[in-house]
């Protein structure tokens, strides 16, 4: 079992997209075990997308994404991360898969509306900048033997 980190940007959230992408990914079948909307701050910013620092789109990646609301989400299920990341489509819309989250609501990179882990241990370390511990929430479903 395996938890990632999802965030609907800002351009989700302005959109009215937070109920097709929880839609999306609750209908798969993963289950939501933290959810929260905030406002980020130009260093909490920083320091998720600490991996781009210095790329020549880090400063307009850092305005989009403090430009309004997001929604930040935990989510758990048998190989959440990279499914998750398939769910979503490729980063570029252009070339996510028509039914994609990103292939069916997004026109380009810079306003791709999702973001999901990349890896067991981006998801660690991204849930830990927005979650404590005792913010998630594990559960049974009566749905999950049939997964
Ligand atoms: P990912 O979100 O699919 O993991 P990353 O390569 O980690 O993609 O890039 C992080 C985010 O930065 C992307 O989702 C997108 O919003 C933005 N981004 C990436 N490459 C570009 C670019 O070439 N131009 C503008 N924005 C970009
Ligand atoms: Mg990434």
């Amino acid at each position: 079992m395996e938890r990632t980190f999802v965030m609907i940007k800002p351009d989700g959230v302005q959109r009215g997209l937070i109920a097709n992408v929880i839609g999306a990914i609750e209908e798969k079948g993963y289950k939501l075990v933290g959810l929260k909307l905030l406002q980020l701050t130009s260093d909490k910013a920083a320091e998720h997308y600490i991996e781009h620092k210095g790329k020549p789109f880090y400063d307009s990646l850092l305005a989009y994404i403090t430009s309004g609301p997001v929604v930040a989400m935990a989510w758990e299920g048998p190989d959440a991360v990279k499914g998750i990341r398939t769910l979503m489509g490729a980063t570029n819309p252009l070339e996510a898969a028509p039914g994609s989250i990103r292939g069916r609501y997004a026109l380009s990179i810079g306003k791709n509306i999702v973001h999901g882990s990349d890896s067991v241990q981006s998801a660690e370390r991204e849930i830990g900048l927005y979650f404590s511990p005792k913010e998630l929430v594990g559960y049974d479903r009566g749905t999950d033997k049939w997964l």
